[in-house]
């Protein structure tokens, strides 16, 4: 990336005031990480004060001691008057996507971002916002920022490398998937700065008993099709626990497509993992999703949300196991219980 490019983040900037840093719905470790980073480059380069508007709440376990132990604060949706801010900057996401709604009556000055996404798709010009970043070549939007504060001579303290290391790391799940030279060397970069023990304790957070319940709803619901293996439950404890139930029974050996879905707060969550080396996950959910709900996703991961306003759980379930059927070719396969 040329430096000319990298100078007009401080163009998009005001000169004072404070400034709104948002990133997607129950956000994860690279949102939070990102936001930490971008914040702490905000402060020490340009003087500017910067909060996070927090949209859902964080319920993952990991996501949660994150939080905790790093002490990221942030306003709730809702909770912010427009005139005490001058602007937003959204990372991790992008301003149109369904789970992404910055606050109202601000400019957007910045967008930081490696999602593949509906206006990619569309092939439409990206919008004209002043700093405008969205690259599918970075693993995490924490290696993005970690780039961002390089060019501006920004050394992250404990805290911070802590956050962005969490966020390079997971995404790339310890830079196993999707992570290009970028990352690694962020990854490098910022372990060798970042708190060894805050990093253990994220990775082994507590887990409540409705956890263990959760999991063994999914075990029991498995239904395996070979190369497919689809878990739609019902209602779940938290939409970030459907992510998980993806990225658990994608560990099971052989090479598979893991598509998992949970109802929560009135939408039911979908993520698609697959474990195959050049699968590309979000055309594969944006299929089975069809037109009832949206969805991104980067590499061998994709998120997405059919809203329970318009169908029912039981019509929402039927869809999306025909539409994963059909794509995979496994009409004719009759699947058994992962666990019978
Ligand atoms: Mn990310």
């Amino acid at each position: 990336m040329n430096p000319e490019f990298f100078d007009r983040f401080a163009e998009a900037l005001p000169s004072s005031g404070g400034l709104l840093l948002c990133t997607h719905r129950h956000p994860d470790p690279d949102g939070l990480g990102a936001v930490v980073g971008l914040s702490y480059l905000l402060e020490k380069k340009f003087g500017l004060q910067s909060e996070l508007v927090l949209e859902g709440r964080i319920r993952r376990a990991e996501n949660v001691a994150m939080r905790q132990l790093l002490e990221i604060t942030a306003l709730p949706k809702g909770g912010v008057d427009p005139a005490d801010y001058n602007g937003v900057l959204v990372v991790d996401s992008q301003p149109g996507f369904s789970h992404t709604h910055p606050p109202g009556g601000l400019p957007i000055l910045a967008v930081i971002d490696h999602h593949e996404g509906p206006r990619c798709e569309e092939g439409k010009e990206p919008p004209d916002y002043p700093f405008h970043w969205v690259n599918a070549d970075y693993g995490a939007t924490s290696t993005m920022v970690h780039v961002l504060m390089q060019h501006y001579d920004v050394e992250p303290d404990v805290r911070t490398a802590t956050a962005l290391f969490c966020g390079v790391r997971y995404d790339t799940n310890n830079l196993l998937r999707g992570a290009t030279e970028f990352d690694e060397r962020s990854f490098m970069e910022l372990e060798g700065l970042a708190d060894r023990r805050i990093i253990g304790a994220i990775d082994q957070p507590p887990l409540s008993r409705r956890y263990f319940q959760q999991m063994q709803e999914a075990m029991s619901a498995c239904q395996d099709y070979g190369t497919l293996l689809l878990t739609l439950l019902g209602e779940v404890q938290s939409p970030e626990s459907v992510a998980e139930v993806a990225d658990w029974f994608l560990r099971l050996e052989g090479q598979q497509w893991s598509l998992a879905g949970g109802a929560c707060d009135g939408r039911y969550q979908i993520s698609l993992r697959c474990d195959m080396p050049d699968a590309d996950a979000y055309p594969a959910l944006r299929y089975i999703i069809g037109k009832d709900g949206s969805c991104g996703g980067h590499g061998r991961m994709a998120g997405g949300q059919i809203s329970l306003a318009d169908l029912s759980l039981e019509e929402i379930r039927e869809r999306v196991c025909r539409r994963a059927v059909e794509l995979f070719g496994l009409a004719d396969v009759e699947p058994k219980f992962l666990v019978p």
